[in-house]
């Protein structure tokens, strides 16, 4: 009897074990999908940091006096400084500058940062480009990837030793809501042809929005997302995610962390190739299946920042509307949108 029983718990485990590694074979690509691994995070990092030696990395003890970090004490209370996957959220008092750029100043690094100024949005552009030469990455490279379709009304604006600033014509759109669907397409194929080759981080963002104070290496992160300014308080079943579900932007119900903003997201240029060429698969699904999600490609971004966390969040100090008041808790503002008059700017209303 008792052999009996041992015969069938072997057959059993050898069954359960072919069976389920048979699933995790056939389903493993979704199955990484919707998990993330904070262990790649550091994978990556080291492939893109491949070149630069350890000793880069030491802080340089002597050089600079910083106030010592109090394992009790923490400095902001007023607001959540960290997400429940362990990212951090950058706000003012989080971090200390100095500290920040004397580890990632000596490592020479350079920050993509792609902007779309096409039809009359070429008017925001010199704004924006003075706006950043004043606060944005002082210090480190950066190269701007400008794409518009009036490549001769580009202003001439100066740039500070280390910056430069690439034209990339895209068409003419009848449609604003035709750029936010193909600035995924636009970004991934321009990470592949220039910035792959040209830069380590990329941050990609509107153009009617201005730099107001210091947006610096804070920022650096594999995978980073900004929370939006307009929706930080509300529930998730509120924020304004695709909920239908026939659109490949889909959220359900009771699923979500933060609403982010299509205006500021970024990270190491894989990282964010991957990000660009995922959501740009999506969004031409739906387009052969004639849907348009909610908010254009802000909600394939939203979703996708659901299934894979982005490593760092920035604060709404990063994407603040200058229409909403002075809030008691926003101690700087760092990039805002401007306040623009749709009706005049847009082609199409
Ligand atoms: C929101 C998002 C934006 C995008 C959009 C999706 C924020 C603060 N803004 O902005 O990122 O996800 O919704 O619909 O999260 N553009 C042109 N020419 C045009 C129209 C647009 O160049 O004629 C470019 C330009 O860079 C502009 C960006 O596309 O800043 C987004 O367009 P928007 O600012 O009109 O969209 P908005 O304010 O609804």
């Amino acid at each position: 009897m008792l052999h009996h029983l041992k015969h069938y718990q072997a057959i059993l485990t050898v069954t359960i074990i072919v069976f389920g590694s048979l699933y995790l074979w056939i389903f493993k690509s979704e199955i990484s999908e919707m998990i993330f691994h904070p262990e790649n995070a550091h994978c990556s990092e080291a492939h893109m940091f491949q070149k630069i030696t350890l000793d880069e990395l030491i802080y340089p003890i002597g050089q600079s006096e910083v106030p010592q970090p109090q394992t009790l004490v923490q400095r902001r209370t007023d607001v959540l400084t960290v997400s429940p996957w362990l990212a951090p959220i950058v706000w003012q008092e989080t971090f200390d500058p100095k500290v920040i750029d004397s580890i990632y100043q000596p490592l020479n690094i350079t920050v993509a940062t792609t902007v779309f100024a096409v039809g009359k949005y070429i008017q925001l552009l010199k704004q924006f480009l003075e706006s950043a030469e004043k606060h944005y990455m002082l210090g480190y490279g950066v190269h701007y990837y400008v794409f518009t379709d009036q490549m001769d009304k580009v202003p001439q604006v100066a740039l500070a030793s280390g910056r430069s600033l690439t034209v990339l014509p895209v068409p003419s759109f009848s449609r604003w809501q035709e750029i936010s669907l193909r600035r995924m397409e636009f970004i991934r194929k321009a990470i592949e042809d220039h910035i792959r080759h040209e830069a380590h981080f990329i941050f990609c963002t509107d153009v009617d929005m201005v730099f107001e104070s210091r947006f610096g290496a804070e920022a650096f992160g594999e995978l980073v997302a900004t929370i939006h300014n307009g929706w930080y308080l509300t529930g998730r079943n509120e924020l304004p995610y695709e909920r239908r579900t026939a659109s490949q932007a889909y959220v359900p119900k009771g699923q979500g962390d933060f609403y982010y903003g299509g205006a500021l997201y970024g990270g190491h240029v894989d990282v964010v190739h991957r990000l660009t060429s995922t959501c740009e698969e999506q969004l031409s699904i739906d387009k052969q299946k004639s849907i348009e999600a909610a908010w254009q490609e802000e909600s394939h971004l939203n979703r996708y920042f659901i299934l894979h966390k982005p490593t760092k969040l920035l604060s709404p100090e990063y994407l603040w509307d200058k229409a909403k008041g002075p809030e008691k808790w926003l101690r700087v503002v760092r990039f805002a949108t401007v306040l623009k008059n749709y009706k005049t700017l847009r082609p199409n209303v």
